[in-house]
């Protein structure tokens, strides 16, 4: 906020101006996981992709592959707040549907997918817009 300031004699003033910079910090970001079981539909998993994590049909089929494949993958990357409402969401579904369908919550180390190898278990970049606040 600009203020005026007296100088030492008293008679003339100068305009000082403090900036004030507000840097906000990145938000945290965590990994939703996609884990296979072996009772869980195909067409059901692909299903819950498209509706929560929006991912058009041919994306949801190749993770649903990947997840089936490889044991585990990374759905998305979101803040703390919109990760767990996604896993919540999965977790309604699955139970509605009386499927073992798992899901979870790992925070975002940036290693690509925190197993410790560096690989990449992403179906695509990781990451989604739309949900992000
Ligand atoms: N393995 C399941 C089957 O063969 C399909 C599946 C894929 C289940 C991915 C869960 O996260 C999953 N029916």
């Amino acid at each position: 906020m600009p203020h005026f300031e007296d100088d030492q004699q008293g008679d003339s003033k100068v305009l000082t101006k403090t900036k004030t910079r507000t840097r906000l910090a990145r938000p945290r970001l965590y990994k939703v996981l996609l884990h296979n079981d072996d009772f869980t539909p195909r067409e059901f998993v692909v299903v819950v992709l498209q509706h929560v994590f929006h991912f058009t049909e041919s994306d949801a089929s190749r993770l649903m592959l990947y997840v089936h494949k490889n044991g585990v993958g990374v759905v998305g990357l979101y803040p703390f707040s919109v990760a767990e409402t996604k896993v919540a969401e999965v977790g309604s579904l699955a139970q509605q549907a009386e499927v073992p369908l798992l899901c979870t919550i790992e925070p975002d180390t940036g290693d690509g997918d925190g197993d410790g190898d560096d690989d990449d278990s992403r179906g695509d970049d990781g990451r989604h817009g739309d949900d992000v606040n």
